[in-house]
């Protein structure tokens, strides 16, 4: 039985059973992470103390400037990936082309592909704002020991076999699932451990928390607009409150302790919104729906698209359950 007070390394040996595939790989796969996290989290900590915020001046696909420690968090937990010899397979939203590991190597077994968005929010590290990694871990669809295809990382979102993310916030914490409900750990920085600091993790089912940037407003769907409306109105619980960090891991973590929605719709001028569905919204539907939320891009489950691009981008609602619910009935009726 899990405990408050266990470290994340026993709480993993202990849970290793009940993955959905007992190999102990993914385990393995899962400690790496917490590994590159520990690592990421020292150095995101020093951003305010050393000179090492600021552009690197690097371009991403996506056509934004990368700052420093976003290509230092996408090197190490690359590199920590590879130097433990546990995946077959990395995409990542910094690099413009999957990672293909040990492709020559025909003894190379290793079964999973994992997808990672290495430091997300990281416009907000300058003004000392949380920031997080996302990441997503699926099993390879191509045979094991060849190289992998770009069909490995193009599956749907519930084919997930793990999903998580860490927060680098007031505290530092790793919040994970296998399919088997959400359970979060809290790093203590001074000795360097990840304890289960919050077991079982659930969204409330209707919440009171919106998220949104209402900045965009006049270039949202109608029925999008409509829905902040609603949740402006005053009758029952309403109105909600606003609260929007900009940082998704951030404005995701509290949704899911306090109970809310988080909406990034498509707009006028990004008809499929800003974020990315392989790195950003199928890791956070997965977690939403272990904890009981719902996540959609309006009209769809998130985890049942059909990625057709490594880049995509999608619309995304994502919540306690009946506020999403709310959101695409009025999407529906505009
Ligand atoms: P990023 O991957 O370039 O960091 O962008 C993703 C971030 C999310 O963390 C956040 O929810 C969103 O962008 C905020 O976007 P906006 O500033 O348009 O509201
Ligand atoms: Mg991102």
């Amino acid at each position: 039985m899990s405990q408050k007070n266990q470290t994340l390394g026993e709480f993993i040996i202990e849970n290793q059973a009940s993955f959905k595939y007992t190999t102990g790989e993914l385990s393995r796969l899962i400690n790496s992470i917490r590994l590159a996290a520990k690592v990421v989290n020292h150095e995101v900590n020093k951003a305010g103390l050393v000179d090492i915020i600021g552009k690197v001046g690097e371009t991403n696909i996506q056509g934004e400037d990368q700052q420093k420690l976003d290509v230092y968090a996408n090197n190490k937990f690359i590199q920590t990936l590879i130097n433990r010899n546990i995946v077959c397979g990395i995409a990542s939203e910094e690099e413009d082309n999957f990672v293909s590991i040990n492709s020559q190597d025909e003894n190379h077994q290793n079964k999973y592909v994992v997808l990672i968005d290495p430091l997300d929010g990281s416009s907000n590290i300058d003004v000392n704002v949380s920031v997080g990694t996302i990441f997503s871990v699926y099993r390879r669809i191509t045979p094991v020991g060849t190289p992998v295809q770009i069909e490995d990382f193009l599956q749907e979102g519930n084919k997930q076999v793990a999903a998580g993310y860490v927060i680098y916030g007031t505290s530092t914490m790793l919040v994970y699932t296998t399919g088997y409900g959400v359970n979060g750990f809290t790093l203590n920085p001074a000795i360097g451990t990840f304890y289960l600091s919050h077991p079982n993790m659930k969204y409330s089912e209707d919440g009171t928390i919106y998220s949104i940037n209402e900045g965009n407003y006049i270039h949202f769907p109608q029925g999008i607009k409509n829905y902040i409306k609603y949740c402006q109105m005053e009758e029952g619980d309403r109105p909600y409150t606003s609260r929007y960090i900009g940082s998704l891991v951030s404005d995701f973590h509290r949704n899911m302790i306090k109970g809310g929605i988080y909406i990034y719709p498509q707009t006028s001028q990004n008809p499929n919104g800003k974020l990315r569905l392989l790195y950003e919204c199928n890791p956070m539907a997965f977690l939403a729906e272990q904890a009981g939320g719902k996540a959609s891009n309006g009209f769809q489950r998130i985890m049942d698209i059909q990625p057709t691009q490594l880049h995509q981008r999608v619309p995304f609602i994502c919540g306690s359950k009946n506020m999403v619910e709310k959101a695409e009935e009025f999407m529906r009726n505009a």
